[in-house]
Formats: C-alpha cells, structure tokens, sequence
C-alpha cells in the first residue's frame, strides 16, 4: 500500500477527479502499448475504455508514462479500466514522421527532463538545442547532464563553454560509472518530484539509473565494445522510484527528435536569437532575407554562429509543418472519414467475399 502523493499526486490531479467511483492511478510503465499504473492498492495493468480509445484525437491523448488516469476497477481488482487521462501539468512530446498527424508524448507530468549527452562524439549542439526547445516547449525545466565527464581533460572548460552556449539551463558534470558529480542531481530528485531522462542510446542512461538505485534493479544488456554509441538496451519506459523519493523515468535512446508544436519552446532555446529579433524592422521578420533584419545582420558580422543559426531556421520550418498537420479541423476530418470507412468495413468484406447486399 503507497501513499499517491508519494508518486506525486496532488491537488493539481485531486481537482480534476472530482467525487467519482473512479480511482487515480499513475502510469509507471509502458511497453508495447501495456500499460501498468500504480493505485493505492497496488500496481496493476490498465486498458483503454472504448469511448477514451475512440474519442482520442490522436496518440498524444492517450496514457503515457507519468500520466494520472482516472481508473475503473474490474470487479475482481485485476485489472483498471482508464476512464480519463486527467489534464498534463506538463509534457515531453515529440512530433512523429508519418502521413497521420501525430505528436508522440514520452513522458507526463515531469518536473524536470535531464538530457543525457556524453564528452565524446555524442556532443551536438544543434541536438541539444533541439531538446531544450520540446522540452521548454512542453512546461518542465531543462537539465543538461554530460555523463562520462571522467573521459574530459579540461573538465571545467568544457562546462563553461556549454554553460555560455545554453543561457538559463543548468549543466552538470558526471560520471554514472565512478559516481562522481552524482550528488549534483540530489536536489532535482526529491520525494514527489519527477525526472526523465532522455538522450542517445549509449551515453549512460541506465547506468546512472542503477547508480541512483543503489543496486542491480534494471539489469543492463550487454554493450558491444565495437559499438561506440553503445547497444540500444532500454526498450520501455518506465518509472522508478529512487531511495530518496525521487521518481524518475528511464526511456530508450530516440533515433529521431521531430518537433511537435514546439511554440515558445524555440524562442526560449534560441534567446540569443529572440532578444535580436528585437530589433528587425519589421515585427514579423521571418529573418530569412528581410531588409533591416537583425539577425542576418549579427550572422553577417559573425556575432551569431551559422549552424546556431540554420538550426534555428530548420526548427521553425519543422514547427510549422507540424501546426498543418496538427490543425485540429482537417485532424477531426480525417478521423471522420477513418470513422465512415471502419463502419463500411464489414459491408465491404462481404462485397468482397461475393456476399452481395
Ligand atoms: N566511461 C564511462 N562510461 C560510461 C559512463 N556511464 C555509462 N557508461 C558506459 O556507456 C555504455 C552505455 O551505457 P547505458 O547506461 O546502457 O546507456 P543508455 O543507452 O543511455 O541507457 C555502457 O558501456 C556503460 O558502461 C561513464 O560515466 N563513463
Ligand atoms: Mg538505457
Ligand atoms: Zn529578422
């Protein structure tokens, strides 16, 4: 028997249940479309109620790892029946490559996102732009972790140029296999709060997990010597809770970071870029090839790093072509006609089996 507010439940969730025979749970973990949550009485699968699966509007309605559900139990306690997704506090999301509009949210209710990134090759600015944007994006606060710091000769250099190069975001320094700089996370892992991890595969996610852990508790796969970037071991998401208190979420490394309607997340991730933006001439200088755009200017004098600014440009392109895709009227359109063709569906089987009228 947990306390829920050991898992982070508060009034925030409590409001939005209301009196009901419902019940609140958290989803803890996620694995080819199961879900486990955590009730009061315990942990226990869940499914989709037919009206939450038909009325969703797409993926990014339905549970993820971190949501809190409003909960049917079945009658012998065995299994939950999610009712509602209640409203995110915050969320990680990121747009998904497809023909069908899509965002794909990996975590929910996250206070902080630590993205793990390495000394070594892993290292990309421009990837790492592209996280702060989703992440600020979606209401929880960046943390930058440059895991295997053991592995960096000027170790304080190299923080002090990532500090410079990402204003407002806190980078930390470790190292998940000696345990140094391990401590520095304490603060973002108190009881009730909740962390995700996210970044390559490869750069130590896990192993700073089980570090946190104090023990075995996810057993990692074995790691090809030959294979840099390490082996893809981390196949679901899930939710731990740490022996201080903290929660946080392991998730499997990311191929791709398509944005979703990332908004203000890029402003934010790009300030340098914003505050210039200024002083265009005109307000909505796209600062593609306007007259009297500040920032062509800053890139003309070399105030502003080209691929800083190309990487800027292609996000906004990215976020614009998700805002089509995602516009909910043609979205509700679409899914009517899926709705009209799945109805037909028997009828069309039957034509083809020959079963006329
Ligand atoms: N040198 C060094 N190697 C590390 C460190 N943390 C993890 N590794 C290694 O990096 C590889 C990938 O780690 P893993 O935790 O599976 O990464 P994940 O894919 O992000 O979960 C493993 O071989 C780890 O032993 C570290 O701080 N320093
Ligand atoms: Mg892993
Ligand atoms: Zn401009």
């Amino acid at each position: 028997m947990e306390s829920l507010a050991a898992y982070g439940w508060n009034s925030y969730f409590a409001n939005q249940l209301g009196a009901s025979e419902e019940v609140p749970a958290r989803v803890v973990s996620q694995q080819r479309g199961r879900c486990l949550a955590v009730t009061e009485a315990g942990e226990l699968p869940v499914e989709l109620s037919g009206k939450l699966r038909f009325s969703a509007l797409g993926p990014g309605e339905l549970p993820a790892v971190g949501d809190w559900l409003a909960v049917r139990l079945s009658p012998d306690g065995g299994l939950g029946i999610v009712v509602a997704v209640l409203e995110r506090k915050s969320v990680i999301a990121r747009g998904r490559a497809g023909k069908t509009s899509s965002e794909q949210v990996l975590a929910a209710n996250v206070d902080t996102a630590f993205v793990v990134t390495t000394v070594d090759r892993d290292f990309n600015p421009r990837r790492l732009e592209r996280y702060l944007a989703m992440i600020w994006a979606g209401g929880a606060r960046p943390v930058i972790l440059i895991n295997k710091i053991e592995l960096c000769p000027d170790r304080v250099g190299l923080l002090a140029s990532v500090e410079s190069a990402f204003p407002g975001v806190e980078v930390l320094g470790l190292s998940a296999l000696s345990g140094q700089g391990v401590d520095s996370l304490g603060g973002f892992l108190v009881p009730g709060q909740t962390a995700v991890m996210l970044g390559s595969s490869g750069v130590g996610k896990s192993t700073l997990l089980n570090r946190l852990m104090g023990n075995g508790v996810q057993k990692l796969g074995a790691v090809r010597e030959s294979d840099k970037r390490g082996r893809h071991t981390t196949t679901s998401r899930q939710m731990f809770m740490l022996p201080g208190g903290g929660l946080l979420i392991d998730t499997p490394g990311l191929r791709e970071l398509k944005l979703s309607d990332a908004g203000s997340g890029i402003e934010r991730a790009f300030v340098d870029i914003s505050t210039l933006a200024g002083e265009c001439r005109f307000r909505d200088c796209r600062h593609l090839d306007e007259l009297g755009c500040a920032v062509l200017a800053a890139l003309t004098d070399g105030r502003l790093s080209q691929p800083h600014y190309d990487n800027y440009v292609k996000l906004l392109k990215e976020q614009e072509y998700q805002r089509r895709r995602e516009d909910p009227v043609e979205d509700a359109k679409n899914k009517r006609r899926w709705k009209s063709i799945m109805k037909d569906l028997p009828l069309i089987q039957r034509l083809k089996r020959g079963e006329e009228g």
